[in-house]
């Protein structure tokens, strides 16, 4: 039995995959000697981790979860300065996504055990997603053209001035077009309660693929203007956990999947680095330049 349990969870195409992939390599490899955790026992299959962590050294990108199946990835880790075993869970199943999870109010039997035991949570976020929740105001300001008509006095004027308003086609409102951000604290904010009652102690926000942040100052400041709902729900909920928030590059850049192979991207010159582990970055709260470990230990309460 694990000392801590860790959850992680975040969108498709967050970056989840991929960082289980460069943290397999970086506590496998022990090419960077000072990481704040290191591999822990593991005795089940890892073969999955393996092919995974394979790819991602040889500078591709690693697969999305594309199948239905049941694809838990766990990591174990341990501290050697407190003798604690951190258990790393990740909900990486294809289907069992948070966007799945806010539209059917469902979860999955067998993640709810990892969300219910979960003391730390590794949220992902992606600096590589364009912002989905730009307000009407935002939206008359960029095209002040499009705005629609003044609402006609008559109703039925009104529908057809609608109807035929601007680019045309209204676009039927489905569940899953609400902003990441309002999923995102809508989730937070219902798995606190009944039934699954997570309270976490701490929460780390994960910024992946900071190598496309476009020069943010800080991965704070990132997190407060690209999604500021979610930065203002945990800086408000300080007194129910603690947040810290990390901007991370696990795979140091741009690379192809292996498919697409002479796709443009940073590949060639990522190669010049021969020790993989050397291609991370990890931004924020005194992390050691490639730990991944870092956000882990920290929500596992081993003090660095
Ligand atoms: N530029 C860049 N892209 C990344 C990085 N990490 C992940 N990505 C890309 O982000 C996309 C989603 O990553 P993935 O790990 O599959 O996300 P998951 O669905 O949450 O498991 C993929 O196209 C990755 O190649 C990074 O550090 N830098
Ligand atoms: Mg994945």
């Amino acid at each position: 039995m694990s000392d801590r349990e860790i959850m992680v969870l975040g969108f498709q195409a967050s970056g989840k995959t991929t960082f289980a992939a460069a943290l397999w390599h970086l506590v496998d490899s022990r090419e960077i000697s000072d990481t704040a955790l290191v591999k822990g026992r593991h005795n089940g299959d890892f073969q999955y981790l393996e092919k995974i962590s394979a790819v991602w050294a040889e500078g591709w990108a690693v697969d999305r979860t594309r199948s239905q199946e049941w694809l838990p990835i766990t990591i174990n880790l341990r501290s050697l300065v407190s003798e604690t075993d951190v258990r790393l869970s990740f909900v990486d199943i294809a289907g069992e996504t948070v966007e799945r999870i806010f539209a059917t109010r469902e979860v999955d039997g067998r993640v709810d055990p990892l969300i219910r035991e979960a003391s730390g949570l590794l949220l992902f976020v992606s600096a590589l997603r364009p912002i989905d929740d730009d307000s009407i105001v935002d939206m008359f300001l960029a095209y002040p053209d499009e705005a629609p008509p003044e609402p006609a006095d008559d109703p039925v004027e009104a529908e057809s001035d609608a109807s035929s308003a601007g680019s045309g086609e209204a676009v039927p409102f489905k569940v899953e077009m609400t902003p990441q951000q309002v999923q995102l604290v809508d989730l937070l904010d219902s798995f606190a309660y009944d039934p699954l009652e997570m309270r976490p102690a701490r929460i780390a926000v994960i910024i992946s693929a900071w190598d496309r942040a476009h020069g943010a100052s800080s991965p704070e400041a990132w997190l407060e203007d690209h999604m500021p709902l979610l930065f203002q729900y945990l800086a408000t909920h300080s007194d129910e956990f603690q947040t810290r928030i990390y901007g991370v590059s696990a795979q140091g850049g741009h690379v192809p999947s292996k498919e697409n192979s002479t796709e443009p991207s940073d590949r060639a010159e990522m190669l010049k680095q021969p020790e993989a582990s050397r291609r991370i970055k990890v931004v924020g709260h005194g992390a050691g330049d490639h730990d991944l470990t870092h956000p882990i230990a920290w929500l596992s309460g081993v003090e660095n």
